[in-house]
């Protein structure tokens, strides 16, 4: 087969390119590991960035997520037996965020892929990427029914998540890697009960971190933090509500309504970036090559960003035929990761108990205290958790 983008990955990041490439008249083949029902089956991120509500308009495929998402102009922060709104609207001048969740925008853009003529191969193995730093690399992968296949390609999008073949495609020699480990997780848990509040309260207490979160006004996504020596199924239902209960201010604990869960999983806080992002071309995008602890709302809306450059230099190339667009990928995606690695990190450190030194303890609640309260500290936080600005592709 032969395509002009080659992309790995059907998650959010390989199936947004897919679709701004596909309706901007750019060939691309998707190609990916498992099937569609178990990428629909991974609940993850709930809360989108304008930035990435903006690609979803361009991407045509706005209409579901206009009528069921829930608008926030604003969060809650509760500590020390008291709860603080940011304000995100008054203090990020007027920007919004949209909760809906990972799962419904891959749906939505899977059914347009679906519904147009791009070419997406499901439950492929043995994907190989080769010779990526030259102008004909091609992608060769093995087929359900056992068929070896080749696609022959301009470009490359690693778009196969943290565990992908893309990043290793890149010599060990030839990429830095960066990482920070918590070795604490969420342990989250989704259920069909009506949200605690119509807004996401984050929050630290003696008994660790608690974020109250939802998909809809009768779904709700709720995570408390727990050792990475803890297993899922060690947690009832029970035993996670009555957690939940106890991290919860008094002042809100009576409204939580608890039911089965629908999900429950364990993630890992992680912080990672791999420099460069790409290698001739062979370009990595999203979790391929950075992740976030889930703590900033941003690992969902850093792919989109990196899915925003990409096509933009993609366009560059194909339709101005300016093909050194490309040498730009790398820096113009780190620009923005990296401040958004820090969002994440500060949130992380400012909202769980990461050590018993009573100095830290201090300093963590001294910050909570100026950020939450202060109009300097407000802005810093709610200009960030809305997102920063994409810059200009040259
Ligand atoms: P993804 O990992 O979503 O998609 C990569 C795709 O590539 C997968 O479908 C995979 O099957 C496929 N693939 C892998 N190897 C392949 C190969 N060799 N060949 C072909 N295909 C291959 N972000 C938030 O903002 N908030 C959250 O609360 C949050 N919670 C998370 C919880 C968990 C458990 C995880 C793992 C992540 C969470 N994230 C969260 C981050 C998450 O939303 C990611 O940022 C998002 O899925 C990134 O999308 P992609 O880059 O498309 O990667
Ligand atoms: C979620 O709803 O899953 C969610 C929301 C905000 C976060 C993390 C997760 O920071």
């Amino acid at each position: 087969m032969k395509t002009q983008v080659a992309i790995i990955g059907a998650g959010p990041s390989g199936l947004l390119l897919g679709q701004l490439l596909h309706n901007a008249g750019i060939d691309n083949i998707i190609i990916e590991r498992v099937t569609p029902d178990h990428v629909l089956s991974r609940i993850r991120a709930g809360l989108l960035e304008e930035g990435f509500v903006e690609m979803v308009k361009e991407a045509g495929v706005y209409d579901r997520m206009g009528k069921e998402g829930l608008v926030h102009d604003g969060f809650e922060i509760a500590f020390d037996g008291q709860i603080r709104r940011i304000d995100l609207k008054k203090y990020s001048g007027g920007k919004q965020v949209v909760v809906y969740g990972q799962t419904e925008i891959t749906k939505d853009l899977m059914d347009a892929r679906d519904a147009s003529s791009a070419q997406t191969v499901y439950e492929v193995s043995d994907v190989e990427i080769h010779d990526p730093k030259t102008d004909s690399p091609y992608v060769t992968y093995t087929t359900k029914e056992g068929n070896h296949e080749r696609i022959d390609c301009d470009y490359v999008a690693g778009c196969d998540g943290f565990h992908g073949v893309s990043r290793k495609t890149i010599p060990e020699n030839m990429r830095t890697e960066h990482e920070k480990l918590y070795n604490v997780g969420w342990l989250g848990v989704l259920s069909d009960t009506p949200p605690i509040s119509d807004e996401l309260i984050y929050g630290t207490s003696d008994r660790g971190f608690f974020l109250c979160s939802m998909r809809s006004e009768t779904r709700s996504r709720y995570y408390v933090d727990v050792t990475m020596e803890e297993k899922v199924e060690d947690w009832s239902d029970h035993r996670f509500w009555e957690e939940l209960k106890s991290r919860l201010p008094e002042s809100i604990r009576g409204n939580l309504v608890t039911g089965p869960s629908i999900e429950k999983s364990i993630a890992p806080l992680r912080s990672f970036i791999t420099e460069p992002m790409q290698y001739g071309h062979l370009f990595l995008v999203g979790d391929a090559a950075h992740i976030v602890p889930p703590t900033g709302a941003k690992g969902l809306n850093l792919a989109s960003s990196d899915v925003n450059y990409l096509y933009r230099i993609m366009l560059k190339v194909y339709k101005e035929n300016k093909p050194e667009a490309i040498e730009q990928y790398s820096k113009l995606c780190l620009k923005r990761i990296w401040k958004s690695e820090h969002f994440s990190w500060w949130m992380t450190t400012m909202l769980h108990k990461l050590s018993d030194n009573t100095f830290e303890l201090g300093v963590q609640k001294s910050e909570l205290d100026y950020f939450t309260g202060t109009e300097t500290g407000l802005r810093v936080i709610a200009e960030n958790y809305v997102g920063l600005p994409y810059d200009e592709v040259e």
